[in-house]
């Protein structure tokens, strides 16, 4: 695993846990995590389970017992990183957004093409299509429960950058992180939307914008828990970006993306709107999706509560009796099986490289589009 912040602890509770709940078709072996900081890197490795530390990812790319690599660093290095884990011929998860730009992520498409011939795999970290509600959500539209989608809704809302004294941490920094608010919880969004729904945004019309201009510089911690230092710096990034997507069926969705909603802590939000019900699912509620149901009798229609903890979910059955709930953390785990029996069995895993880079396409058009006072912009070529 390369990098070893808040993700690298995610990734790491997902490598560990996932061998001891699910059958899974090969061996994890936890061999070596990768920091420019070796006596940070080296707490990393013992508190998270990794048997080896190391400061050059190139020499760990290279070695013979590695057989896959995790990329859990900020967007500017993923892609120097996975494709030259590819062109070694390891299997690459990458942490979401895919990278910074269009072009970046279009080489990681291309290697990722290339390494497949190959028989090598890679995947992007969104992780939040493995929410058992989601992939539930995913799978009642297409049994058609909802009927035709006429209209999506998406939101996902944090509010960790209200306070001003809040520093200047990477994902702030646009050479850092591409783009703020958009790349970092939008690009969650756009790739639910499109899981969810099996169809591709194909033009968007946004609005992106900075309330906070300059802020304390980071001394110490990092991204959501860095403690302010002398100085201020400049935030090249957005703080909240709100845009109309157009779907490949032509159904609008309305998204919207922030580090700014006061209360909302981690409020991601999707409800998908068809001439035969909706559904709904909000994070800070995890294990249940809202149904509503347009041909039940009109004297009793309305939302109601579905509990995503039953065996016949997906992925619930490994864990827990019926009944019993998930969290946060364990999406990294289904993000671990799925990945590990994609490479084990040969087949594609999703999302794939060419599903990140679709993403990276709507983010791209959103700023073009924001830059251009709101019109609208193509979506290039996006592939499902
Ligand atoms: C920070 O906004 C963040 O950690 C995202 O980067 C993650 O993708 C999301 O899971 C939680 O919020």
């Amino acid at each position: 695993m390369i990098g070893h912040g808040f993700m690298g602890a995610t990734h790491s509770q997902g490598w560990r846990t996932a061998p001891h709940v699910f059958d899974l078709p090969a061996d994890i072996e936890m061999t070596v995590v990768v920091g420019r900081n070796a006596t940070a890197t080296a707490d990393a490795a013992a508190k998270w389970g990794w048997a080896e530390s190391a400061t050059d990812w190139r020499e760990v790319i290279a070695r013979d017992d590695i057989d896959l690599v995790d990329i859990v660093t900020p967007g500017d290095s993923h892609a120097e990183i996975a494709i030259a884990a590819l062109e070694a011929g390891k299997h690459v998860l990458c942490e979401k957004p895919l990278a910074n730009t269009v072009d970046e992520a279009e080489a990681m498409a291309d290697a990722a093409a290339r390494a497949a011939a190959r028989g090598i795999r890679a995947m992007v970290g969104f992780t939040y299509r493995r929410v058992p509600a989601v992939t539930f959500l995913r799978d009642l539209i297409a049994e058609g429960v909802v009927g035709t989608v006429q209209q999506v809704r998406a939101a996902y809302r944090q509010d960790w950058l209200v306070d001003p004294q809040m520093p200047l941490a990477w994902r702030l920094q646009k050479e850092h992180a591409g783009s703020g608010a958009l790349g970092d919880i939008g690009a969650h969004i756009i790739d639910m939307t499109q899981f969810v729904t099996g169809q591709t945004v194909d033009a968007v019309s946004g609005t992106i914008d900075t309330i906070v201009k300059e802020r304390p510089l980071l001394g110490s911690g990092s991204g959501l828990s860095g403690v302010a230092a002398e100085g201020y710096g400049e935030v090249t990034v957005d703080d909240v970006a709100i845009f109309t997507g157009r779907l490949s069926s032509g159904a609008l969705v309305s998204f919207e993306a922030t580090r700014f909603a006061t209360g909302r802590k981690n409020a991601l939000t999707l409800e998908v709107s068809g001439d035969m019900g909706a559904l709904a699912f909000d994070l800070e509620d995890l294990n249940s999706l809202r149904f509503y149901d347009r041909t039940t009798p009109d004297d009793r229609q309305g939302f109601t509560k579905i509990l995503v903890t039953e065996a016949r979910h997906p992925y619930v059955a490994a864990w827990w009796p019926p009944g019993h709930m998930l969290g946060y953390e364990h999406g990294f785990s289904h993000q671990v099986v799925d990945f590990v029996t994609a490479v084990a069995e040969g087949s594609d895993p999703h999302p794939s490289f060419a599903e990140g880079l679709s993403v990276q396409r709507v983010l791209d058009a959103v700023e073009r589009s924001a830059e251009n006072e709101s019109s609208w912009v193509r979506v290039a070529v996006s592939v499902p």
